[in-house]
């Protein structure tokens, strides 16, 4: 490794709805575990990340409910911030795009692109809202899709058949934001030419980047083998960092542009007399943690941005995961499709490892994959409960059971013993290769099996039976598995930070957990179990010497034989899983049927709307004289019968005026017999009679039908008398 070292960020979230479990699986986690590793490792690491502040979708929602762009961004910030705490997710610092710092460095960033000439201009025409004066991004138009005629097309894509639009193709377009339609206007903005990197490019991931992940090579392949376009850095909009340039006036820099330039200012702000040496010293090696959604601004536009900026380092990697779907369904914010990270946190206090778990077990690293509750219970009492857990609990309660809660001595060795211990080694190994190289599933596996191991074996020497009759030996079971207990603590603790350190609580044991940059310019502290605290405080220096009497351990350490001493005290024995009953999985899997039944009907109803809002074309043209060839006239209902055996067909006797006949009309459906009584009516009196179950009909009644296909009857505006002629 030439580097000295390692810059992580995890892909800033927008701020304008809180983070969910697909988002957890695809960045967040990964990225954490990657970052404890490292710093376990010795290496010096600075993980970045912060809120996503900017764009058109945060300025909608705050119109939609009438409050400020400010107001949503604060709160969700916050949500996220206070979600990944919860979860362990240890970044150096959360920031936001909204701080002094980033609009300041963002706006620094596009000048000297500016300065240099890296931009080309270019005028266009727009589409304008007059009303809401704002120039309108593809996804603020609506209209009728041109190929399969659904009236809520967006500007660039209708949802219903899924093929992509302009928004001048869009039959009829309204402005989301007025409902006014929009005008043409010109204006002009600030292209990043990325055609001209593409040579670059194309060595620089292709030739130089084989080793990145098939899903993100491929996906870059492919957009360079499409060729790259210029693509606009500005837009018309009031919400986001201005355009620091003469002549930008209510214009801001794209979303896209100004984000990935926030891990530069969020490192600023943490480290401002060191950022630099994080950024352009190229001894620095920058890893991005992102969603597959963001591969091409990351691998590609991103790249751009920062050497035509010169002086700043490229990723090294981008490791980006597939999407995770909920319970065979695409997550959705908009249709709150979703277990956000805040709700699980408040519902399952003490049990966010569970969640680590089981995003990490399942997580859709190569292909999309599904997140259930079903499986989250599955993994909770079959993997965590019976396997880890289990070990853990019978190898510390028959230490005190047996040996005082001490660490026995390892009076009667056998073979066996030292064999198992040393099968951790390969698992450890197997570890490293996985994390280096962004397999965390598989990581996790590896040491799920020293967890396994240790089962497997208190199951097989059975201590409990060989009590009764060799305490020596039952001293060299215990310890052996006390020692695979610490080979967990320490395994464990980049995937589940929460349970490594309450089972070094039980262990009474600390963790050299590294250094990490949350003191800012201060001086790197280190994450170690303190006596009597129960849980790791951040209060050592990196360099101070480990306080007498402690036992520390540190990854080195895993695997080696010896961890804990014969005679050590342990700590109370708690259970590190709860089982999860049927129940609580229950609880969630009904709220979201509910949340899937509510979408249903209310789809049902807009799908019904619309089919009443449906006008049929009209007809070919008549003449005046046909018109006037039909006697249209008003009439009463004077008896109404359902005629027996059909469903439809109600025999209604009418006082028309002249006479009174019988009419058999088509609307049972709609009106029963009773409904009919004394309404007065319109019909078409001189229709040639016909005989309709055996009736003869004379007549017909008016109806009104609508997309619904619901009769309706039309009525005069008030009683008139039988028989006024209509025309
Ligand atoms: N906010 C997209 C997302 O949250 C975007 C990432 C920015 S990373 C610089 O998925
Ligand atoms: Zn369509």
């Amino acid at each position: 490794m030439s580097y000295k070292r390692t810059l992580v960020t995890c892909a800033l979230p927008y701020a304008n709805g809180p983070v969910h479990i697909g988002h957890l699986a695809g960045a967040y986690i990964p990225g954490d575990i990657y970052v404890r590793y490292l710093r376990m490792r010795g290496e010096d690491v600075v993980f970045i990340c912060g809120s996503d502040e900017h764009g058109v979708p945060i300025t909608i929602k705050a119109r939609e409910q009438g409050v400020t762009p400010q107001d949503i961004v604060d709160k969700y910030h916050k949500v996220m911030k206070d979600a990944f705490t919860g979860l362990g997710i240890n970044y150096d610092i959360y920031s936001r795009t909204s701080s002094a710092v980033h609009e300041k460095n963002a706006a620094e960033f596009f000048r000297k692109l500016y300065d240099q000439n890296d931009f080309v201009t270019q005028e266009s025409e727009q589409l304008y809202d007059e009303e809401a004066k704002m120039f309108l991004t593809d996804r603020l138009i609506e209209g009728t899709c041109p190929k399969c005629g659904n009236p809520h097309a967006y500007g660039d894509q209708c949802e219903k058949c899924g093929c992509t639009l302009s928004p001048e193709e869009l039959l009829d377009p309204k402005s989301k934001l007025s409902g006014s339609t929009p005008v043409k206007k010109k204006t002009k903005h600030w292209y990043l030419p990325l055609d001209k990197y593409e040579p670059w490019l194309r060595d620089w991931i292709l030739e130089q980047h084989k080793e990145w992940k098939t899903n993100v090579y491929g996906q870059c392949k492919s957009w360079l083998d499409g060729g790259l376009q210029p693509r606009a850095v500005t837009r018309d909009l009031d919400w986001g960092v201005p355009v620091p340039v003469e002549g930008a006036e209510g214009k801001v820099l794209y979303v896209w542009f100004d984000a990935p330039i926030g891990y530069i200012s969020n490192t600023k702000e943490l480290l401002p007399q060191s950022w630099e040496k994080w950024w352009k010293d190229p001894e620095t090696r920058l890893v991005h943690f992102i969603g597959k959604d963001n591969i091409v601004f990351h691998c590609i536009v991103f790249p751009s941005m920062l050497k035509a900026y010169g002086d700043y380092v490229l990723p090294d990697n981008v490791p980006s995961n597939e999407f995770l779907n909920l319970e065979g369904d695409k997550i959705s914010t908009s249709r709150n499709w979703a277990v956000w990270v805040h709700e699980y946190e408040e519902q399952f206090p003490g049990q966010e490892d569970v969640l680590r778990y089981v995003l990490t077990a399942n997580a859709p690293e190569t292909k999309d994959n599904d997140f259930t509750w079903k499986d989250f219970q599955g993994r909770n009492n079959s993997e965590l409960v019976a396997i880890f857990g289990n070990f853990v609990n019978r190898a510390v309660v028959l230490t005190q059971k047996y040996f005082g809660g001490k660490v026995p001595q390892n009076l009667k060795p056998q073979a066996i013993d030292a064999e198992t211990l040393a099968s951790v080694k390969p698992c450890r190994e197997a570890l490293e290769k996985y994390i280096e190289t962004f397999h965390f599933r598989e990581a996790l596996k590896e040491a799920m099996n020293i967890a396994r191991i240790g089962n497997k074996y208190i199951s097989d020497m059975e201590p409990w039976k060989v009590a009764k009759e060799d305490m020596d030996r039952t001293a060299s079971i215990l310890y052996t598995c006390l020692q695979l207990c610490s080979d967990c603590a320490i395994a464990f603790e980049p995937f589940l930070p929460f349970s490594a350190e309450k089972l070094r609580g039980i262990l009474r044991v600390g963790i050299d957990a590294g250094w990490d940059h949350r003191a800012g310019e201060g001086t790197p502290t280190v994450n170690f179990y303190k006596e009597g605290e129960g849980k790791a405080v951040h209060t050592r220096p990196a360099s101070a010497p480990i306080p007498a009497g402690e036992i520390v351990l540190n990854w080195e350490m895993l695997g080696a034989n010896e961890l804990l001493p014969s005679g050590h005290e342990l700590g109370e024995a708690v259970l590190l899983f709860q089982k999860i009953e049927d129940s609580v999985v229950e609880a969630q899997m009904a709220r979201l049927e509910a949340i899937k039944k509510a979408r249903e009907e209310a789809e049902a109803a807009k799908a019904a709307a619309e089919a009443a809002a449906k006008v049929e074309p009209q007809k070919p043209e008549v003449t005046f004289d046909d018109f006037g060839a039909m006697d249209i006239r008003t009439a009463t209902v004077l008896a109404a019968e359902r005629v027996p055996k059909t469903d439809k067909l109600l025999k209604l006797t009418i006082d028309t005026g002249i006479d009174e006949r019988t009419i058999v009309s088509g609307i049972a459906e709609y009106y029963s017999p009773e409904d009919m009584l004394g309404k007065q009516i319109c019909i078409l009196a001189n229709l040639a009679p016909r005989v309709i179950r055996g009736i003869e009909s004379r007549g017909m009644i008016l109806m009104a039908k609508q997309g619904d296909g619901k009769m309706r009857f039309i009525t005069p505006e008030e009683a008139l008398t039988n028989g006024a002629q209509i025309g």
